[in-house]
């Protein structure tokens, strides 16, 4: 295979004013990775402390020993670095900037506005009493509440685990019993593209589900929908937060005290609870915030996930405010009212950063350049995305069509367990190769081996893997600590797997190929193959499933399930509805299989194992290279899936 690209110079203007250059680059690089204690000894300041830390590193990533501690001794809380410490230069700075659903409902909080609030929310909490330690589960939509919520977690100590609106209440019930969340904080509806998300309703339900785990739900009036309180179990936010005052101590946290839990999904089981901490956390997601996307002081920054998601913990809430940056916060979809909303969300608030996901820009592409055209997009200076492999026809769309070749374009590479930005090509240090991670990040030692666990040098494909701890390293699994070390330093020891593939070109250049574990990735959306099949064999229907990934215009990759039913019910379109409608009751619907077959058998090995590979290969359209298929239990059985692919049943 060629791999010929277009390098892409940085643009000139650009690389005149921005904060790094190759040889900065360089120089920061080479100190990070030869002398990482005096390196984060100097970075670890950067974020406010209450008692400063001593010990730099303390990391064993032997998988008998296994632990992660950054800054150990230092005692601080993370609101204050976000909050109190801008204060005094900031105060009226915008700290976030809202855009709802409709354009029309917009409102802007002040860095002193936003430390109100916060405080006051975090006086609310304390009266439901929560306390340190705490699980609180938030199912918000994208309000400016949600950072809120967060935010007062952190500032009394308590550790937020944000679902996804988008999850069902069966997933949401699932999240609240793993980490045995007594408080739950939640809006009457949310609104996503003028359709109204039944949250409270889905909230009311996993309580129901979770057996009474449940204690208290605090409930934030969104819409006004009318929807069900429960006496004594049921708090609004307006009605409770109305009389307590605005100030609150910050808890003093040591830097290693749990800050977050983020369930993803693996290639096994059910989601798993990802913990981060305070210290390391804060000093990685400030870090690369501010050198990835070449921080100014004016800058008005844009990431358009979802705080369900990490990159909206680390890149709408924690890193942005920790750096004293205007953070915009936008409730809606790309394409609502039409396809130019993004463009005009940023002129509008005038953009300086623009952080978004390639399924959404390849969604637009496909709408064509007038209802960008249409829009200035002047005061954009720095492009962004993340979440998957961005394909170089839409690297190019965004560059051209969208920054008008003024701006770079920062392909993060990074995941959940990361806590932020681990590859990325700096703004300004590197030319750009369209659909490339490219450069390590200062503190990340990334190397590629082979099925084998040795170490490939120079221009190479294999299993991505990362050398040495950095400070915004996951710490554990939450509640699972086992399960954290056979994940992660199990396949390669002593080392962090990624669970992806990559290919080190011969500029050196990392370019992420994609999954390598039983993980989907749809719409940069992380799915596991395992959760979608143990929905789907829990229909009655249902004999067996397995799921694959399979090429997706638009969201990257799709779910495409191969059904197997029980004996005398036939396959036909209304089931393969009623499967669609199971699946989203059970996971939401993001997890919606594409395509559904019926599969009479499933190729497995003599030993029962689904060989996952050739059915891959099938749903690909790659009849020709489903490599050995001798070692099948029941050889046959991939001719019936070839046919039943190509005859579309
Ligand atoms: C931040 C986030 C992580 C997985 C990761 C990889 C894929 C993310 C990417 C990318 C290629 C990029 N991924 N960014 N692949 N280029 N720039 O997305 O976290 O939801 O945990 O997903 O996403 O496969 O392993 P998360």
């Amino acid at each position: 295979m060629s791999h010929e690209v277009t390098k892409h110079p940085v643009p000139e203007a650009f690389a005149a004013q921005a904060n790094l250059t190759p040889e900065t680059y360089k120089e920061m690089y080479a100190r990070s990775v030869n002398d990482p204690e005096g390196f984060w000894a100097e970075h670890g300041k950067r974020i406010q402390w209450m008692k400063p830390f001593t010990q730099v590193k303390d990391v064993s990533w032997d998988k008998d020993n296994l632990h992660v501690k950054w800054f150990a001794d230092g005692t601080l809380n993370v609101t204050e670095s976000c909050l109190d410490r801008q204060l005094e230069t900031r105060g009226d700075k915008p700290a976030i900037i809202w855009e709802g659903d409709e354009a029309e409902d917009a409102h802007t909080l002040t860095y002193r506005q936003l430390y109100k609030a916060v405080c006051r929310f975090s006086n609310v909490l304390k009266d439901l009493g929560v306390g340190k330690g705490d699980r609180v589960t938030i199912y918000l939509p994208m309000i400016p509440e949600a950072a809120m919520a967060m935010l007062a977690c952190a500032r009394i100590g308590a550790i937020h685990s944000v679902v996804f609106g988008g999850f069902s209440p069966e997933a949401l019930a699932g999240r609240i019993t793993d980490c045995e969340s007594k408080f739950v904080i939640t809006a009457d509806e949310g609104l996503r593209g003028g359709r109204k998300v039944p949250l409270k309703t889905n909230a009311d339900k996993a309580c129901q589900l979770a057996n009474g785990m449940v204690e208290k739900m605090l409930v934030v009036q969104r819409t006004g929908g009318d929807v069900h309180m429960e006496e004594g179990r049921d708090f609004w936010l307006h009605e409770v937060g109305a009389e307590v005052s605005d100030e609150c101590a910050p808890e003093p946290m040591n830097a290693e005290d749990p800050l977050f839990i983020l369930y993803t999904s693996g290639s096994t089981g059910k989601p798993k609870g990802v913990l981060h901490t305070c210290g390391g956390y804060l000093v990685w997601a400030s870090m690369t915030h501010e050198y990835v996307f070449d921080l100014k002081e004016n800058d008005v920054f844009w990431c358009s996930a979802d705080v369900g998601w990490v990159t909206g913990h680390t890149y709408i809430v924690y890193g942005p405010l920790a750096n004293g940056a205007t953070s915009v916060m936008f409730e809606g979809v790309p394409t609502y009212p039409d396809a130019s909303r993004f463009w005009e969300v940023c002129d509008r608030h005038q953009v300086t950063i623009f952080y978004t996901a390639p399924t959404a820009i390849r969604a637009l592409m496909r709408e064509g350049s007038d209802p960008v055209d249409k829009t200035s997009r002047k005061s954009i200076r720095l492009l962004g995305t993340v979440g998957e492999p961005i394909n170089p026809e839409a690297w190019e769309w965004y560059f051209h069509i969208v920054g008008e070749g003024r701006c770079p374009i920062v392909d993060t590479w990074w995941q959940t367990e990361t806590g932020g930005t681990m590859i990325v090509p700096l703004p300004g240090t590197t030319d750009m190769k369209p659909g490339a991670g490219s450069h390590p990040f200062f503190g990340v030692k990334p190397e590629l081996v082979d099925a084998e666990g040795n170490i490939l040098q120079g221009e190479a494909e294999g299993n991505l893997i990362i050398t040495d701890s950095w400070p915004g390293q996951m710490r554990t699994v939450y509640g699972d600590h086992q399960r954290f070390v056979d994940t992660y330093f199990s396949a390669y020891p002593g080392n962090y797997f990624t669970g992806d593939g990559c290919r080190r070109d011969a500029d050196g250049f990392y370019w992420i190929t994609g999954r390598v574990d039983d993980v989907i990735n749809v719409s940069g959306h992380r799915m596991g193959t395992a959760e979608v099949e143990s929905a789907l064999v829990s229909h009655h229907a249902v004999a067996e499933a397995a799921v694959v990934g399979y090429p997706h215009d638009i969201k990257g990759q799709g779910i495409y399930a191969y059904v197997t039913t029980v004996a005398g019910v036939e396959m036909d379109d209304e089931l393969k509805k009623d499967l669609i409608k199971h699946v989203r009751y059970e996971i939401g619907p993001i997890a919606s299989p594409d395509l559904i077959q019926f599969a009479p058998g499933l190729p497995k090995t003599r030993s029962g194992k689904i060989m996952r590979r050739i059915l891959r290969k099938i749903a690909e359209d790659s009849f020709d290279a489903l490599g050995d298929t001798s070692t099948l239990a029941d050889p046959e059985v991939v001719d019936q899936l070839i046919e039943g692919r190509q005859n579309r049943s």
